[in-house]
């Protein structure tokens, strides 16, 4: 069986620098620990790189993988009370993992939580 993902799947929606934490695995609590992750949103899925964009075109070309999280049945909301840090929001898949995002600048922060929002409200929740 060939199974390609159709044009649509594949099309980035946003991509940019965002602050990021993950904070659960497959519902277990992990250590919060901040960093600059680059980001891609497509329809059904995020990518989070740990590197610069430049250093994961060139990664990419080893087969080194993204973290990628599904979005089908994942949630999104505002998380003032998980962090010290300003626009902090949290995103958790259906699989039980759980990261923090954020930007102190926040029309930054706001274009990314519609995006997220968007792509998981178009999406089947199943
Ligand atoms: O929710 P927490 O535990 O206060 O989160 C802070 C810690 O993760 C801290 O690392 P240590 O566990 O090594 O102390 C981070 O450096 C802080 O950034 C975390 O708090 P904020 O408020 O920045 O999310």
């Amino acid at each position: 069986l060939f199974l390609q993902s159709t044009q649509a799947e594949k099309m980035v929606e946003k991509e940019g620098y965002l602050q990021k934490a993950k904070i659960a695995d497959g519902g277990k609590k992990l250590r919060k620990n901040w960093s600059t992750s680059w980001i891609v949103l497509s329809s059904r899925k995020i990518e989070f790189y740990k590197e610069s964009k430049q250093q994961a075109l060139s990664n990419m070309k080893t087969g080194n993988k993204p973290e990628s999280v599904d979005l089908c049945g994942a949630h999104i909301e505002w998380a003032k009370e998980k962090s010290s840090r300003k626009n902090v929001f949290q995103i958790s898949t259906v699989s039980g993992n759980e990261f923090l995002l954020q930007s102190d600048i926040d029309f930054i922060i706001l274009d990314w939580f519609h995006a997220i929002k968007n792509a998981i409200d178009r999406l089947p929740k199943d």
